[in-house]
């Protein structure tokens, strides 16, 4: 494996050729006409524009991509998170091309991309699942049959859905008529496949799931959980590995019955086993046939790259560790630095990074694929970096965490950094008691108290300096602005 193409964008682009480049392997970036200044273009040894920016005409355009691939001798496509990672027919067609696709099987990808058909591959595994039906629902009166016998609330889910799309909650039997042919027809609409199951619907839940690394000589290994409840709308926000809660009985259970998901499936490469856990217990939810945005905690906590893991697997390699080499060192925390308004229900807040400067010191990595003065494109996800941070304990991740995010400085968009310190500081985050729904349960806008913008924290700024000049070491406010302003800011009690 000389040439690897990576068919993405962004930080997981970097992150990816970083692995490789280190490996001595050649690497291929394609981009869009939004992305021609991204670093990543900057980082290949060779750079393709595929397209215009909409995703549809560039990094989901299969044909091109493989065009490309076969026109520069490319020899692996690694697909990166999103876009093509989960697609069976992008795996089949570059197969087709002569070309490795660093991921799993497209066998593996069908299965586990139909929830019902996750459920039937591990059958035969004593895997404990959601109390609910393993079959497609059809008529309101098997659904309100299985209600009776599971209690309300229920979930309704789709089968092709997956990541929390095609979800439905119902509450009572009034309701189940109505949300059924819903749910039915959103499932239609969306995935091209109306099949929905039912399952219990746990309101106060934990989302865990547990990484694992599978090579094609019959060695399945976990890495281990991810605690990723911290999220709104289905994105996440904070991750972090080992989870707090988890009892060394249950992470060893959790990680068996996760290999065996992937035993199920005839998995090969990194992939992602979910589970829900509420009161002490867990149920397998499914499998995510892919690298995961939040995989850097689980190599900070294991030492492992899991891309450079995927290029060994992809070439034929075996793992060269095994599942007793492998131990938790430490605790590592990942917070997504969004650009978006948490003030405003998380709103996109696209435009220029005027200001970015990143935080520094022992233990902090961050993942990111822009430089100061870049626009963030309106076209794909406004995620702009991931810090991820690694200490000793818990606590001390939490407090490095927290500085980390008191010394990014980013101007220009909002992110959601003070709202990520909002969560590190809260009484049920450091008690590890959360649950999916804290967004929702705890947060409100005003709990950030910065809707001072700038130019306010600029006057405030230079007021205090005035007003009290040896309140701060820091050099003129005029020059200084950012790190005054934000001085002035934890000074008023923040
Ligand atoms: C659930 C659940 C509660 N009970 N299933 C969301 C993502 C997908 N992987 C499965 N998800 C869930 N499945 C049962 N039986 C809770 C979630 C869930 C969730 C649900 C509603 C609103 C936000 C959520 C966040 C994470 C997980």
């Amino acid at each position: 494996m000389k040439k690897i193409l990576v068919a993405n964008r962004g930080e997981i682009a970097l992150r990816i050729m970083r692995s490789a480049k280190e490996m001595g392997i050649q690497t291929v970036a394609v981009f869009s006409e939004a992305d021609r200044q991204s670093p990543h273009v900057f980082f290949a040894d060779e750079a393709v524009c595929i397209g215009a920016p909409p995703s549809s005409q560039s990094y989901l355009n299969a044909a091109k991509i493989i065009e490309v691939a076969k026109a520069l001798n490319v020899d692996a496509i690694h697909p990166g998170y999103g876009f093509l990672s989960e697609n069976a027919a992008f795996a089949r067609m570059v197969a087709k091309a002569g070309i490795t696709f660093i991921g799993p099987s497209p066998e593996s990808m069908e299965i586990m991309g139909s929830k019902l058909g996750a459920k039937a591959a591990v059958k035969k595994y004593n895997i404990p699942l959601v109390p609910g039906t393993d079959y497609a629902i059809s008529t309101v009166e098997e659904a309100l049959k299985v209600g009776k016998e599971i209690g309300f609330p229920i979930l309704i889910k789709a089968s092709a859905g997956g990541g929390g799309k095609g979800m439905r909650v119902v509450e009572s039997e009034a309701e189940f008529e109505e949300s059924l042919r819903r749910a039915v027809s959103e499932a239609e609409s969306a995935f091209g496949d109306g099949s929905v199951f039912l399952e219990k619907y746990f309101r106060n839940s934990k989302h865990i799931e547990i990484q694992v690394l599978c090579d094609n000589h019959g060695n399945f290994f976990h890495l281990f959980e991810r605690e990723c409840s911290i999220q709104r709308r289905h994105q996440k926000v904070i991750e972090e590995a080992p989870s707090a809660v988890l009892t060394p009985e249950q992470r060893a259970e959790m990680g068996n019955h996760a290999v065996n998901v992937a035993r199920a499936c005839n998995y090969s490469g990194a992939g992602t086993v979910e589970f829900i856990y509420c009161d002490g217990e867990y149920y397998f939810l499914e499998m995510n046939t892919r690298l995961q945005v939040e995989h850097p905690v689980t190599e900070m906590i294991t030492g492992i790259d899991l891309v450079k893991e995927q290029i060994r697997i992809a070439r034929g390699e075996k793992l060269s560790f095994s599942q007793s080499d492998l131990s938790i060192h430490g605790h590592a925390i990942e917070v997504r630095v969004y650009a978006e308004d948490p003030e405003n229900n998380f709103l996109p807040d696209i435009g220029t990074l005027e200001t970015y400067d990143k935080p520094q010191g022992p233990g902090i990595r961050i993942d990111d694929g822009f430089r100061a003065g870049m626009q963030i494109p309106i076209y794909y996800d406004p995620m702009i970096a991931k810090m991820i941070v690694h200490a000793q304990t818990r606590e001390e991740a939490i407090a490095k965490t927290i500085r980390a995010i008191d010394e990014y400085r980013i101007h220009g968009v909002k992110t959601t950094l003070d709202f990520c310190r909002y969560v590190l500081m809260h009484d049920n985050f450091k008690d590890g008691s959360f649950h999916t729904h804290f967004v929702n349960q705890y947060f409100k806008p005003e709990d950030l108290n910065t809707s001072a913008d700038d130019d306010e924290l600029r006057i405030a700024a230079l007021l205090t300096a005035y007003l009290l000049p040896n309140a701060s070491a820091k050099s003129s406010p005029l020059t200084e602005q950012s790190e005054t302003a934000s001085a002035w800011r934890i000074n008023r009690g923040f």
